[in-house]
């Protein structure tokens, strides 16, 4: 039974994330750490001090974890969660990266399905409930983060009653013909419906989660309120995109020294976690068709892709990056000149600051994904022009492109419209350029992740979700067409359905309203009935006395009625004789 008797904004809050947002440092006062850059740790950074808060997480596998951490005066608490070598590979590397990633970016052929991944990754998220209940106070409000801890809403339910389970998901959900490739949907499934809410991006995702829901666990939805119900218990559905620290960013674009690109050269921008779902390797080809098809940029224009380091063990990463190695060579080969190379290409990261500058002195930003839960990079471009405006050309498959209109919006699979794309941002006149950016600009000013945050935990304080009962209607919703199509059979319980649950058999009796109800429904013509009991055939015939229907007793050893001839399992005789020497040797006891 759920009891939260806190104001919603009294309720202490928990994050629980796979990793701890921090950077840990040796230095003489110990192990200290720093926030990680990155606009959701500093977003909830004063709500995590005003509401007396806890983060649960990963330190990564650089922390020693033994190690104490140095006092700071933070008010809110870190909770590192130690993995061993067996978690990190197969909850981490395993069932998120290989698995979850790929099959939850429409990508199953490269999703692996491995048991032992599942297992470790279903332990993992244990013991991630585990510690999350012991540091949760009473009617706390927890907020889980992402694809890595799918199954820890249901063991925090389990263990904390009392306490409001809120869930965002960072990375798209699926279509169910995709959802369903995952042997263990069901489990996963169960796992979220534990939640009070569930956030997505955008609109997209949350109709595939409510409808895997109802097509993986038969849970009841109401699309237009977005509640799902499953085991008697609701949970509200949200979309609520993320946003991006805007002011920083503008801060640090005007703050960053001018850049040195080559002269009077107009700058195509690519930004990303080096990742086969970003689209890289299209992206590059589709530069090159530009060159193909439009000469006049040769010499003029030029890509500068910039992929941060990500997930080198993950075999699929690996060759990621050698593709992308062989295509700027082939390509810089193709078309370069002494005195202009098309793409340039760089495999490193570079502080918020650098890339500020970068952002800010880019032509066009290329943000072209296959797939991609929302995309900040495109947000963080945008709040980088701050002279000279920029034109972003962006996929439709990222979730940034449900709001981002004002964008040239690209199919990153067609290369021609894409290439297409390319030559019209950069032969853009300047004011259908401010246009486009001012209102971009102004968007992600106002839902910025500061709005992000408290939308979040408003919607979660303030999330009750209730089902309005099942209605004749909804029979007919779910049941009208099929029953149109065949004849319905109806099999029906004698003990404790068609009669109450009495003391002892003997006094279970069928009332007046029930045998009336009992003749109407065997009076259909479209409707077969059955009586299935633990009794014998003959006394359950015996007590309904109703000759039309069909008898089953002794829990399907005997079934009589229907028009077939009488059936008695063979096994019936032989467990006759076996029982009645049981009760021999009993009465002999
Ligand atoms: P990511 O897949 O990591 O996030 P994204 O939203 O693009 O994708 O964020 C990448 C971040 O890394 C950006 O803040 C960017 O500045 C930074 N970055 C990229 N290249 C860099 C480089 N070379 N050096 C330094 N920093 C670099 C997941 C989902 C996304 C979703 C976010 C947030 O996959 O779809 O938008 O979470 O919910």
């Amino acid at each position: 039974m759920q009891v939260i008797d806190r104001a919603p904004s009294e309720r202490p809050l928990v994050v629980a994330s796979n990793r701890l947002p921090f950077i840990f440092k040796r230095t003489d006062r110990g192990l200290e750490r720093q926030p990680s850059p990155g606009g959701l740790v500093s977003a909830l950074d004063p709500v995590l001090r005003s509401r007396s808060g806890s983060w649960i997480g990963w330190p990564g596998d650089k922390h020693p974890m033994g190690e104490e951490l140095a006092p700071v005066d933070d008010q809110y608490k870190i909770f590192p969660i130690a993995l061993t070598a067996e978690e990190i590979e197969h909850y981490y590397h395993g069932l998120s990266n290989r698995t979850l990633w790929p099959l939850f970016h429409s990508m199953p052929v490269r999703a692996d399905f491995n048991e032992r991944d599942w297992h470790v990754y279903a332990r993992v998220n244990n013991e991630f409930g585990e510690r999350i209940a012991a540091v949760a106070a009473h009617a706390s409000l927890i907020w889980i983060h992402d694809y890595h801890l799918m199954l820890t809403p249901r063991h925090v339910r389990q263990q904390r009653p009392d306490s409001l389970v809120a869930f965002f998901l960072h990375i798209p959900f699926p279509p169910h013909d995709i959802f369903r490739l995952l042997p263990w949907d069901r489990e996963l499934m169960r796992g979220l419906l534990a939640c009070d809410l569930v956030g997505f991006h955008i609109p997209n995702y949350a109709r595939n989660f409510l409808d895997c829901a109802e097509r993986c666990l038969g849970a009841r939805v109401n699309t237009e309120d977005m509640i799902v119900e499953y085991g008697g218990h609701a949970t509200q559905v949200a979309a609520l995109p993320i946003g991006i620290d805007f002011d920083r960013f503008d801060k640090l674009a005007r703050e960053a020294p001018v850049g040195d690109y080559g002269a009077e050269q107009r700058l195509v921008l690519g930004v990303d976690r080096l990742d086969y779902t970003k689209g890289i390797p299209a992206r590059i080809r589709a530069f090159e068709r530009l060159l193909e098809d439009h000469p006049e940029h040769i010499g003029k224009v030029a890509l500068l892709q910039i992929a941060v380091p990500s997930r080198s063990r993950v075999a699929e990463y690996r060759e990621l990056k050698s593709l992308i190695d062989e295509l700027v060579g082939r390509i810089n080969g193709r078309f370069g000149r002494a005195d202009w190379v098309p793409i340039r290409y760089l495999h490193q990261s570079f502080s918020q600051p650098q890339l500020a500058g970068i952002y800010r002195d880019a032509d066009v930003a290329l943000v072209t994904p296959l797939r991609d839960g929302m995309n900040l990079v495109a947000k963080e471009y945008v709040a980088c022009q701050v002279e000279d405006p920029g034109v972003l050309v962006l996929s439709r498959m990222t979730g940034a492109a449900a709001t981002m209109r004002e964008a040239l919006l690209v199919n990153p699979y067609d290369l021609e419209g894409t290439a297409a794309a390319i030559h019209r941002a950069v032969t853009m006149g300047e004011a259908e350029r401010a246009s486009r950016i001012a209102a971009l600009r102004h968007r992600e000013e106002r839902d910025d992740v500061e709005a992000w945050v408290t939308a979040f935990l408003a919607a979660a304080d303030e999330a009750h979700p209730t089902m309005r009962p099942i209605s004749d209607a909804d029979l007919e919703t779910w049941l009208g067409t099929y029953l149109k199509q065949h004849r319905l059979a109806l099999f029906l319980d004698y003990d404790g359905t068609l009669t109450p649950i009495v003391d002892h058999p003997s006094q279970a009796k069928l009332s007046k309203t029930m045998r009336s109800r009992l003749d109407r429904c065997a009076s259909r013509t479209d409707t077969d009935v059955a009586i299935v009991s633990g009794r014998a055939v003959d006394e359950v015939r015996s007590l309904v006395k109703h000759t039309d229907l069909i008898y089953v007793g002794n829990h399907g050893f005997e079934i009589v009625g229907g028009g077939m001839e009488r059936f008695a399992h063979e096994d019936l005789a032989h467990f006759r004789e076996r029982i009645v020497a049981l009760a021999d040797d009993l009465d002999r006891a």
